[in-house]
């Protein structure tokens, strides 16, 4: 087994570089270049979504819904991301702050703390919501965010995050330890007031809060939580941070469930790159999730894994060793043997609308293999009696398709832009029809 701490330290070196070699020696492993040519993507067949893995067609939604679809989960259970501990760990949510004349007056902000009460010990987090103002339960937009609640908006009363941040000097964390520096410092990816303006709230939580992203062997977070007596790792094929952080996202949406200011049967669920992958596989588990954005995802998210272009799970494995299970592994050098592909999870979201976006240049993320996964998950929309995706062909720029399963891609690099949040929101609106009583 590969020192995960030291593979960690050279994805920072390499994240930092800014761009990615073609070759590279990572955690004493000689690379193979990283494929951008077209040309080059190997011949592969994905795994048929509608055929059992004991060999029997699936020919009705009944039998997608009872049979295939708890099969594939657990699939990805099995090879992927880690199966979640079985043992129940409860979180209770207590309002810490809140005020009714938010931003200027235009909204209602919610402060949360999620504490485990069975551990007095444990990581505790911090839940952020704003709700445009308005007489009827509002459907909302959720998601993780990468520096703390803090980061998404100039607003001095968001509470700053206590939470291991990864060092970042021109954030102003240091001793991994966030400060008053960072305040709105990621406020262009969380455009607050439009989200409001358009008649849904947000809600974000900090993804450190629920693990710490490095690798130190699963001790802290919230993994141990769920250790039996005697166990100090997540077995072979449990959690890892992925699983974890898409634990933390389900147990955001249990409090927003509850909350009467919100309409429970529309909660949409954003995430973008390693936290599109997290959205993507708490989506497909959790079916209170109305909708789901996956923001250049990439590899282990919304890209084929067999399309080998960009980054590949031989990479990723090698980069970030804590967040899949260490079952994945075993596939870097033959991902055509794995039971599953990522256009299974799309498929996983169905009915519900899903929305795949990619950006021009996000190349590591691999847009075309993107868009491959929206369209091979449509057979499973169709049975299931929706309209799937309503193209064959990648779109060109900027093309919005209006239907169940939906894939944009813009110009440009890796990041969420206010540009996208329009895109995310007309596809909110064509699916979800807010609440037309709103007050704007
Ligand atoms: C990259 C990683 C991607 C993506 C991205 C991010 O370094 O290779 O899979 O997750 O980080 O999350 O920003």
């Amino acid at each position: 087994m590969h020192s995960r701490s030291h593979a960690k330290k050279l994805a920072v070196v390499l994240l930092l570089s800014g761009s990615f070699p073609s070759a590279v020696m990572l955690n004493g492993q000689d690379l193979p270049p990283v494929n951008y040519d077209e040309s080059r993507v190997p011949h592969y067949t994905l795994p048929d979504l509608l055929v059992m893995s004991d060999g029997r067609r699936v020919t009705t939604a009944e039998q997608w819904q009872k049979e295939r679809r708890p099969e594939i989960l657990k699939l990805f259970e099995k090879y992927v991301y880690g199966r979640t501990p079985s043992k129940p760990v409860r979180v209770e949510w207590t309002l810490v702050e809140s005020s009714d004349e938010a931003l200027q007056g235009k909204a209602i902000r919610k402060q949360l703390v999620g504490r485990f009460p069975e551990f007095p010990n444990a990581p505790e987090f911090d839940l952020l919501v704003y709700l445009p103002k308005s007489d009827r339960p509002v459907p909302v937009f959720i998601g993780l965010n990468f520096q703390g609640n803090h980061t998404i908006h100039p607003d001095p009363a968001i509470r700053v995050t206590r939470s291991w941040v990864r060092n970042n000097p021109q954030l102003g964390v240091t001793n991994n330890r966030a400060s008053e520096a960072s305040r709105g410092a990621m406020a262009s990816r969380w455009p607050v007031e439009y989200i409001l303006g358009r008649g849904y709230g947000v809600a974000t939580m900090y993804y450190g809060d629920i693990d710490p992203d490095y690798d130190d062997g699963f001790q802290n977070g919230i993994h141990p939580l769920f250790y039996e007596p005697g166990q100090t790792r997540p077995k072979e094929d449990e959690w890892g941070s992925i699983g974890a952080w898409a634990w933390g996202l389900q147990r955001a949406l249990d409090y927003l469930v509850s909350d009467p200011n919100v309409d429970p049967r529309r909660i949409c669920l954003m995430g973008h790159s390693r936290l599109g992958k997290t959205a993507l596989w708490a989506g497909a588990q959790d079916e209170r999730f109305a909708l789901v954005v996956s923001n250049n995802s990439g590899c282990g998210g919304a890209a084929l894994s067999r399309r080998e272009f960009g980054e590949t799970v031989k990479r990723i494995n090698t980069s970030f060793p804590h967040w899949f299970n260490d079952v994945f592994p075993a596939f870097n050098d033959r991902v055509n043997e794995l039971p599953v592909d990522q256009h299974m999870l799309v498929a996983l979201i169905a009915p519900r609308p899903v929305l795949i976006c990619s950006a021009e240049e996000d190349l590591w993320a691999d847009p075309r293999g993107e868009f491959l996964s929206a369209l091979h998950a449509d057979p499973v929309y169709r049975l299931l009696g929706t309209d799937g995706l309503a193209v064959r062909e990648m779109p060109g720029l900027k093309q919005f398709i209006a239907s169940r399963i939906s894939y944009h891609i813009r110009p440009g690099k890796h990041d969420v832009t206010p540009y996208d949040w329009q895109v995310y929101l007309d596809f909110a609106d064509l699916h979800l029809r807010p609440d037309s009583s709103r007050k704007e």
